[in-house]
């Protein structure tokens, strides 16, 4: 039980877990009006579980693996979500988490579910996105964050960070501009969310009543 009444949001991660600390610090500084009531990874070395329990956050790792298929991972992983949330949290956020969800995470929390991926969808779906934004020779690229609906990397898209590309960027150091912005844009969208100014209505994306029909930008500075 807690005595804190702001929304109660839960993050997936696979990594790292930069956009968690993001998410951390924003939530620690009241920016973002939410609580993180969890962080789950399906993969026992991220990092990211460490850096929550560091900062007082329940974490678990809950291993597919461990599952007799796809169902039975997303149905417990559904569950385990609602447990430490104490009910359905008012967002789920995938922050670096590199697992296809097909099944009852999705059902159950659908509208309520954020990505954040790194690239200026719908350009440049999938993995490896720098790379790939440099090969095609873009001028420019970025961060999206989406509803995750069935299609993987095509949900309808609400934030937009966008960095020109420079003629001397590796994909290490555009991915490290656009990381920064995700930073920026991810606590934006998911206080929107778990404040009810976002929703998901119809397939469409509605920002404080209105509908939006381009993704909000925030440009590099
Ligand atoms: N699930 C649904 N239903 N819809 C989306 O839009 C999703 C999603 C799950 C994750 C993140 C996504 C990204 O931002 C995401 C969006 C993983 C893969 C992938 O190929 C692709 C895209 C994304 C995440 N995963 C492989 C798999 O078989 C495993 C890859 C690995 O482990 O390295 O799940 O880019
Ligand atoms: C971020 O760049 C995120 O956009 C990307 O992984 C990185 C995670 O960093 N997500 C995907 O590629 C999803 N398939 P983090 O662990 O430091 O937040």
């Amino acid at each position: 039980m807690t005595d804190d009444a702001r929304p109660a949001i839960v993050v997936l991660i696979s990594g790292t877990g930069t956009n968690l600390k993001a998410l951390i610090d924003s939530a620690a500084s009241g920016e973002l009006p939410a609580r993180i009531a969890a962080v789950f990874s399906d993969r026992g070395d991220a990092p990211g579980l460490r850096r929550a329990r560091e900062a007082g956050i329940e974490a678990h790792h809950v291993e597919p693996q461990s599952f007799a298929d796809r169902d039975a991972y997303e149905s417990a992983l559904a569950d385990a979500i609602e447990a430490a949330a104490d009910g359905p949290p008012a967002a789920v956020v995938l922050a670096g988490f590199m697992r296809i969800l097909r099944g009852e995470v999705l059902r159950r929390f659908a509208g309520r579910l954020l990505n954040i991926h790194p690239s200026l969808l719908p350009k440049y779906r999938g993995l490896d996105t720098h790379a790939r934004a440099l090969a095609a020779g873009e001028e420019g690229h970025g961060a999206t964050v989406h509803f995750v609906t069935e299609e993987l990397d095509a949900g309808p898209r609400i934030i937009q960070f966008r960095v020109a590309v420079r003629p001397d960027d590796t994909a290490q150091t555009l991915a490290a501009r656009v990381l920064r912005g995700e930073h920026r844009i991810l606590p934006q969208a998911v206080g929107w969310l778990a404040t009810g100014r976002l929703r998901l209505e119809g397939g469409e994306v509605m920002l404080d009543g209105r509908r939006l029909d381009a993704p909000v930008v925030v440009e590099d500075r």
